[in-house]
């Protein structure tokens, strides 16, 4: 006995004859570099390991290896059995249950590795911190107390995970934890400048130009005391971005708009109004749950149905109930 939890996580894993790992269903940089990094380890040892994903990885993570070990089609599950199942920075206990209950054969040992606050500490072997600034810092971690070597591939997979989650070192999450864990992987042969530039830096021509109407909308939101824009469902369909280019939009905002909270709506397809709110000092998850919605303190948002964008004469934007369809 005496055996960490990262230690029974490895020794699961040992045993594991069909390993399957699972990223969380919003795909981003941390669930995509922390599964990959595992099935980087998983693979040394003669694995037949599978990944599944929600959707097809994005062109901008294209610097991370074994992509070819990744499938997004949920029929698939169904022709395969799995006896150990990792999932990775994935709160939503019921997406895992979901993806579980669609494969063949006997029900797998369930391994849960996350840092979100939101995780209930399902499955059979969970390692949640709320203090980690990643998933990948974790799944560092996890190398660093069971002895395995941390490769270039592995060192480049665990920093995207850093720097997507840290907004590279600039937003809150990052801490003293998150530059060590950088550091040691950046000393290892993380591709370091290059996952930055990728993932964070490469913005496309439309989706800058969907930025810039955006900067022009800002104002002052009175309600939530909060610097706010929008994006309609008419800019979507004009600039041909996608919610990901968006989410990139928050990030900036936040970064660079002087004033702590800040506010994006964006017209949804379902005929809402997705409203994020972000702040550094304050507690947004109150305006969330006011609204029905749900998150963190610094990052919070809800979903108002039926409802569209509409310009009013003073610079603001406001929800505008809209006729069921
Ligand atoms: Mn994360």
């Amino acid at each position: 006995m005496g055996y960490s939890v990262l230690e029974q996580m490895h020794e699961k894993l040992i045993a594991a004859e069909r390993p399957l790992l699972v990223a969380d269903e919003r795909l981003d940089g941390d669930s995509l570099g922390s599964a990959l990094a595992v099935a980087d380890y998983l693979v040394q040892l003669g694995k037949p390991v599978k990944i599944f994903l929600s959707e097809p990885i994005p062109e901008k993570y294209r610097l991370l290896p074994h992509q070819d070990l990744c499938f997004f089609e949920a029929e698939e599950l169904e022709k395969i059995s799995a006896d150990v199942v990792v999932s990775f920075d994935c709160s939503d206990v019921e997406y895992v249950e979901k993806v579980i209950g669609r494969l063949s054969g006997i029900k797998p040992i369930v391994l849960n590795i996350d840092h979100h606050i939101t995780n209930p500490k399902f499955g059979h072997l969970y390692f949640v911190d709320i203090k980690a600034p990643a998933t990948c810092e974790i799944v560092h971690r996890f190398f660093k107390e069971n002895k395995i070597e941390i490769n270039h591939e592995v060192a480049t997979c665990l920093f995207c995970g850093l720097i997507f989650d840290t907004t590279a070192f600039s937003n809150d999450a990052t801490s003293a934890v998150a530059l060590i864990s950088a550091s040691e992987l950046l000393l290892a042969g993380a591709r370091g400048g290059e996952a930055i530039r990728l993932l964070l830096k490469n913005r496309s021509i439309p989706a800058l130009r969907l930025w810039g109407i955006a900067l022009e909308r800002l104002w002052f939101h009175e309600e939530y005391q909060a610097i706010a824009t929008c994006i309609t469902l008419n800019d979507f369909e004009t600039f041909e971005v996608n919610e990901e280019d968006v989410d990139g939009l928050s990030n900036f905002l936040q970064s660079v708009v002087d004033h702590d909270t800040i506010c994006v709506m964006r017209e949804n397809k379902g005929g809402g109004v997705k409203v994020s709110l972000r702040t550094h000092n304050g507690d947004v998850a109150a305006i969330a749950r006011a609204n029905g919605g749900g998150g963190h303190t610094k990052a919070a948002g809800f979903t108002v149905p039926n409802t569209r964008l509409i310009p009013s004469d003073n610079g603001a934007w406001k929800l505008e109930p809209q006729a069921i369809l």
